[in-house]
């Protein structure tokens, strides 16, 4: 299967998290010129990746994306079978998805020191540590984010976590998972783990080279 979009984005990582776990083979395939082309806005009319592509089935939105990979396979379940399980995992990743994801990237138009607001980089960054405890408190990290297996939790957690550590610093947030252990113990598992390694690897070098290093 092709996931059409680039790897440093969080919404097209999701996805290769997803199909990752699920032992799908896939390739990240930049669009062509764009995501406005007509060929591209063939494949998803509102112009933006990821767009799934598996045989005669196209689909995009990265959550309609992981739930079809979740139920085209039973193999290897992103949501847990046991209600409290699924809903716990769901939980978690809706924690990451809704909430700590727009804080973290809402600072990405407040790259440029030059033309930074600072009074928004500080209420977004209180924000980032308000959702960071409520997490902290929730996750499981045993090791992943909620339990002994991956869940649709980690794929919405992995793409906002290496946001966070890559990205904070920028604003003179250092540390923002000191104190905060299990998160701490989540991401240096995250980048050791072999399910994650690489999708985490392909987004270092992805995002180096946007940035210019
Ligand atoms: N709700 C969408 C959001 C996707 C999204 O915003 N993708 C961004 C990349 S991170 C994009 O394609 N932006 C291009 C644009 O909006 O023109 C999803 O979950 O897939």
């Amino acid at each position: 299967m092709d996931i059409y979009g680039v790897i440093y984005s969080p919404f097209a990582a999701r996805v290769a998290f997803a199909a990752s776990f699920k032992g799908f083979k896939y390739k990240i395939v930049a669009p062509k010129d764009g995501t406005k082309t007509p060929a591209f806005l063939k494949l998803n009319p509102l112009g933006k990746v990821p767009v799934l592509k598996d045989g005669k089935v196209v689909l995009f939105e990265s959550s309609v994306i992981i739930e079809y990979l979740e139920a085209k396979s039973k193999k290897k379940r992103l949501v847990p079978t046991p209600a409290k399980a699924g809903a716990e995992a769901r939980l978690l990743g809706a924690l990451f998805a809704e909430y700590l994801q727009p804080s973290v990237l809402g600072l990405w138009q407040q790259i440029d020191p030059a033309k930074r607001d600072q009074a928004v980089v500080d209420a977004k960054l209180t924000d980032v540590a308000r959702y960071l405890d409520i997490i902290e408190k929730r996750m499981s990290a045993k090791p992943y984010c909620a339990g002994a297996k991956p869940t649709i939790a980690d794929c919405y957690a992995l793409p906002v976590m290496f946001f966070l550590t890559n990205f904070m610093p920028r604003f003179g947030a250092t540390n923002l998972l000191k104190g905060r252990k299990k998160l701490t113990k989540y991401i240096a598992f995250a980048r050791k783990n072999k399910l994650t390694s690489g999708v985490l690897a392909q987004m270092d070098a992805a995002l180096q080279q946007v940035m210019g290093g």
